[in-house]
């Protein structure tokens, strides 16, 4: 649980509660809007999203004492920096399982991160039938009193872990830890399920990421030619016009992709020889 790596003497002269939730609380906003970066240059470079959605979340002082009390630690400002790995937490939902271990590496490969331990809660389930992948990384913010180096950690996981994750954290707080055997045993099944989920998503997965790319190469098509009819309404005559919206409209319903790309490009040589 302790990374001596996250120098503790950082936090000496900060010594009241607020202030050290502050520089967590920045280290998060950072590393999310990292994380928001990432996934936009890969959606760039690609023409596909890995991650689905991100949440953040700073824990509760109730958590963070009950997180202590639990490994045998008493409260203190001293001991939660160096035990508690996850006062800064942000959860990445993606599609597929593989997804994981492509947000995993390429968090690793960002050098104001560093990776101080993971844990692989797929290849190694959790006896409650947990599945996830965990990054603790340690982040340096820039505060008025230098720089201060905080843990945050970041669980990777795919939609269908993370639903099941949070319909059991929600029954693990209902019980106070202490869930019936009965509903244990029904919410393993629960997970067994999830998973046979992912592994048949993943069968089809490029299926699903090629009609996703379709989509996306389609929506960009469209939104230029109708840029390109815009411009055409100050240079064509009316007749010449409604010709070309006729087109368009026989081409959009044929759904062919070839015939949209082909319109596209004449539209944009059309728009360019009138220009000039
Ligand atoms: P909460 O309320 O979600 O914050 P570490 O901090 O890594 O040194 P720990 O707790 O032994 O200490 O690590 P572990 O087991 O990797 O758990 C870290 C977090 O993973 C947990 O934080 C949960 O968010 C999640 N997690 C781990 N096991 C389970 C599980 O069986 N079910 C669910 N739903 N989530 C799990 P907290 O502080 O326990 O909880």
């Amino acid at each position: 649980m302790n990374y001596d790596s996250v120098p503790l003497r950082d936090f000496k002269e900060l010594n009241d509660w607020e202030t050290v939730i502050f520089v967590y609380q920045s280290a998060l906003k950072q590393v999310e809007t990292k994380i928001d970066i990432l996934n936009g240059e890969f959606q760039h470079r690609h023409k596909y999203n890995p991650i689905e959605h991100v949440k953040s979340r700073i824990k509760t002082p109730e958590s963070i004492v009950k997180k202590l009390k639990r490994h045998g630690y008493e409260s203190s400002i001293e001991n939660m920096v160096r035990y508690v790995n996850d006062i800064a937490g942000i959860r990445i939902s993606c599609s597929f399982t593989s997804d994981i271990y492509l947000i995993a590496d390429m968090i690793s490969k960002q050098n104001d991160l560093t990776i101080l331990a993971r844990r692989d809660y797929m290849k190694n389930p959790k006896k409650s039938g947990y599945r996830s992948y965990h990054v603790i990384t340690k982040y340096e913010v820039q505060t008025k009193e230098g720089p201060k180096e905080v843990k945050v950690e970041i669980q990777i996981r795919t939609m269908a872990m993370n639903f099941w994750a949070t319909a059991e954290h929600s029954l693990r707080y209902k019980y106070s830890g202490n869930i019936p055997q009965e509903l244990q045993d029904r919410l393993h099944n629960c997970a067994e399920a999830a998973f046979h989920l992912d592994q048949e998503m993943s069968t089809i997965r490029e299926e699903i990421t090629n009609a996703q790319r379709l989509n996306e190469i389609r929506r960009k098509m469209t939104s230029n030619i109708l840029d390109n009819i815009r411009k055409l309404h100050f240079m064509l005559n009316l007749e010449d016009m409604s010709a070309i919206n006729k087109e368009f409209s026989d081409v959009w319903n044929s759904n062919d992709i070839d015939k949209l790309r082909e319109f596209n490009e004449r539209l944009n040589v059309l728009v360019e020889v009138y220009r000039i």
